[in-house]
């Protein structure tokens, strides 16, 4: 059945999408506080939901613990598009990319869009290195545990995360 005419103006059906966010250089608490109010203030993307803050030991990275959370929203956006909001808002943080996973002010991580498989050389969904990491799966299973299974969880047991108070 069509959709009332008003009701989509952009003319496409919102998707959900999870994104993953983490900073580890500056204020990250609040770095990550405000990147949260900034995804939802772009045009075509609604935040319906974010998780608790976690305080996690850098992983195949360096510096001071991170603080990681993860948001679903659901966009009228193309996955292309949505990625280079989140590029506007990290490097609105001042991000800096000297070299792979170095310490940073803020990272925005597409994890899921909708169901789909994105493979292109500027993007990958969903987020290849998800599953082995509990600073992306914890967060996750907290907003949307029928995306998580025990077993993906049980994987990384091992890797020390804690929500803030
Ligand atoms: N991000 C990385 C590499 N390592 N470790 C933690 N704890 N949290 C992160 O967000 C993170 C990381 C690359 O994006
Ligand atoms: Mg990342
Ligand atoms: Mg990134």
């Amino acid at each position: 059945m069509r959709r009332a005419a008003s009701a989509q103006p952009e003319g496409r059906d919102a998707v959900t999408a999870f994104v993953a966010l983490g900073a580890n250089l500056g204020d990250a608490v609040n770095t990550v506080r405000a990147a949260l109010v900034a995804l939802g203030q772009v045009p075509g993307v609604r935040l319906v939901r974010s998780s608790s803050l976690y305080r996690t030991a850098p992983v195949n990275s360096t510096g001071p613990d991170y603080i990681n959370a993860v948001a679903k929203v659901t966009t009228v956006l193309t996955a292309p598009a949505l990625l280079g909001a989140l590029q506007v808002i990290e490097n609105g943080a001042g991000r800096e990319r000297p070299y792979r996973n170095a310490p940073r002010t803020l990272d925005l991580d597409l994890l899921l869009y909708g169901f789909a498989c994105v493979a292109s050389p500027t993007l990958t969904v969903p987020h290849p290195r998800m599953m082995e990491r509990a600073f992306v799966l914890v967060p996750l299973a907290e907003i949307a545990p029928q995306r998580v299974s025990t077993a993906q969880l049980q994987a990384v047991a091992d890797q020390a995360i804690d929500a803030l108070a």
